[in-house]
């Protein structure tokens, strides 16, 4: 077919293919989420629906693009791990990161209602996206451990800085409570004032969302009509320790790392 004297313009797209052989990290963060999370009256410091929510977004985003290997959620945020072979798009940056922004944020606003029966959304949401090329498999872990830790340090924060406002404190005289407090003293804090044991509080607000792919065997019916057992790979979100060693002995091979 003949080309037409405007086919020249897309000489000025620009290459932005992603490094080959390296671990990609897609971060969607929602924007603005200061302002949505009070607007839309969500529990402080965790609203258990709006997390869950979440991880239903990165569930049927994981469902949908199955170069994705692992998902990290906490707050409003969500990393994707896409593996190092990955071929998506070319690996072109932008059609990766848009992509996987838009079904994201498409999806909170699809099942909103779901999460939240009784409450309108107010506008709508949207979530920034950016993608880390990681070379390394411990700098991809070193990645996802700081971002669990960012969990632990802003959810003890938060957990002492709500029970001190609720108790009737203003939130500039929380502030100077915790200012320069350590861990141990946010939790003797916590203990002695509020009988809250830290570490009996849900895992989902403390350690945050794992979702990663789970054999599991399925019963179904073949052809035939006879009784099979079938394994699939699911999708599951967990809670579990990611920092640790533990959750990588369990899971590197499938997630085709060495630790
Ligand atoms: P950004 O990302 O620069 O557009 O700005 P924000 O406002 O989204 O700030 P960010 O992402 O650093 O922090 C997340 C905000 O979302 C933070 O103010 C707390 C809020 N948020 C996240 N999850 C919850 C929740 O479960 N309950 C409540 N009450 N707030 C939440
Ligand atoms: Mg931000
Ligand atoms: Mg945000
Ligand atoms: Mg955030
Ligand atoms: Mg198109």
């Amino acid at each position: 077919m003949a080309k037409s004297k405007y086919e020249y313009v897309k000489k000025f797209e620009r290459n932005d293919s992603l490094l080959p052989n390296t671990w990609l990290v897609i971060r969607v963060d929602g924007r603005g989420f200061h302002k949505f999370s009070d607007k839309h009256g969500f529990v402080k410091p965790n609203d258990q629906k709006a997390l869950e929510l979440m991880n239903k977004c990165a569930e049927n985003v994981m469902n949908d693009f199955r170069d994705i290997v692992l998902a990290y959620g906490q707050s409003d945020e969500y990393s994707f791990v896409l593996k190092k072979e990955c071929s998506l798009y070319d690996r072109r940056e932008t059609k990766i990161v848009s992509t996987i922004v838009s079904l994201f944020t498409s999806n909170y606003v699809f099942n909103w209602n779901k999460y939240f029966p009784d409450k309108e959304l107010l506008y709508p949401p949207s979530f920034d996206g950016r993608v880390v090329q990681y070379p390394d498999d411990n700098n991809l872990r070193d990645y996802l451990s700081w971002r669990q830790t960012d969990c632990h340090i802003n959810n003890l924060y938060n957990t002492c800085f709500w029970a001190l406002v609720h108790s009737g404190k203003t939130e500039t005289e929380a502030e100077n409570v915790l200012r320069g407090t350590v861990s141990s003293e946010k939790n003797e804090l916590l203990y002695s004032q509020f009988n809250i044991n830290y570490n009996k509080l849900p895992e989902m607000y403390r350690k945050g969302s794992v979702i990663i792919r789970q054999e599991v065997e399925m019963n179904t019916i073949n052809q035939k009509g006879l009784d099979v057992t079938r394994k699939k790979n699911i999708v599951t979100v967990s809670h579990e320790d990611i920092i640790r060693d533990e959750f990588w002995k369990k899971n590197n091979s499938k997630l085709g790392l060495k630790f």
